[in-house]
């Protein structure tokens, strides 16, 4: 048996929740649980207790589910205490452990590493957990398939540092769980500027597909597969840097997004 499950729960119109299980444990942590009855039912499904919230930043689509769910734990102390994870930061509500870059907890026997990403947000984490078997990062709006978040709160130094410095170091087989439905729209723009990049055309025809049988087909990613078609990690390659007019990979960065933002 595995030591750990991730179990995928769609929410809205396109987020994306994660319940984590440790199966030694039964012990279960959930990301960004903005629908928190549908976390509650998938949890009682699968038969584990639910003690903690790894939130990746204070977007209402993915800290909007920490109030009601805390009042639940409170309601049912049989349910035990409910700890709530994230960056420091007043905007995300009910938090009770503030984390940062390197911090550590642990669901059960599961060791889970805090990768602190601020740029879409002053605060947003990103969360690594490694297991014999498996490697898997949960990236919220900082990492999609083959995109990033918008940089509502930071500069493209810092997403380079996330994308590049951080993320890209993680190994090449690590399973990348994002907070967004986007591959599409990111492979279409991913297309515009990488024409002859077959990996980029070769999933967009993938995304294609599973877009008629049902979006929601695409993820987990690889941090190797991004690597390969997400342009926002390739900012070191002249030919993305050619083709967005730049000559260096931070200025590569921020024509990328201006040209994304509007795309
Ligand atoms: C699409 O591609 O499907 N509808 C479009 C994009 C993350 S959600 C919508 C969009 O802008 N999404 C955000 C983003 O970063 N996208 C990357 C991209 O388009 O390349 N959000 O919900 C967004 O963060 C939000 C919530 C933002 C509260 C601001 C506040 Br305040
Ligand atoms: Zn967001």
């Amino acid at each position: 048996m595995t030591r750990m499950t991730v179990t995928k729960i769609p929410a809205l119109k396109d987020n994306f929740m994660y319940l984590i299980i440790c199966n030694e444990t039964k012990h279960a942590a959930i990301v960004d649980p903005v629908e928190p009855e549908r976390v509650l039912k998938s949890a009682k499904e699968s038969g584990v207790s639910l003690n903690k919230v790894l939130t990746t930043h204070h977007h209402w689509d993915h800290a909007g589910g920490n109030a009601d769910l805390f009042k639940h734990y409170q309601m049912d102390t049989s349910l035990g205490p409910l700890s709530i994870y994230g960056g420091q930061d007043e905007r995300i509500p009910n938090l009770t452990n503030p984390v940062g870059q390197d911090d550590t907890l642990n669901i059960g026997n599961l060791k889970v590493r805090c990768i602190s990403t601020p740029c879409h947000t002053t605060s947003h984490i990103c969360y690594y957990i490694e297991t014999p078997e498996d490697k898997v990062v949960f990236t919220g709006d900082t990492l999609f398939l083959a995109g990033c978040g918008r940089f509502f709160e930071g500069t493209a130094q810092q997403m380079y540092d996330a994308l590049i410095t951080k993320l890209s170091a993680l190994p090449d087989d690590t399973k990348v769980y994002c907070g967004h439905e986007y591959a599409l729209n990111n492979l279409r723009f991913g297309n515009t500027i990488e024409p002859d990049n077959e990996n980029i055309s070769k999933l967009l025809a993938v995304a294609k597909e599973a877009d008629l049988d049902g979006r929601r087909a695409m993820i987990p990613s690889t941090i190797g597969q991004e690597k390969l078609i997400n342009v926002f990690m390739r900012v070191q390659k002249e030919s993305v840097q050619f083709s967005i007019g730049k000559n260096t990979p931070l200025a590569t960065m921020q024509a990328l997004r201006e040209a994304k933002d509007k795309f």
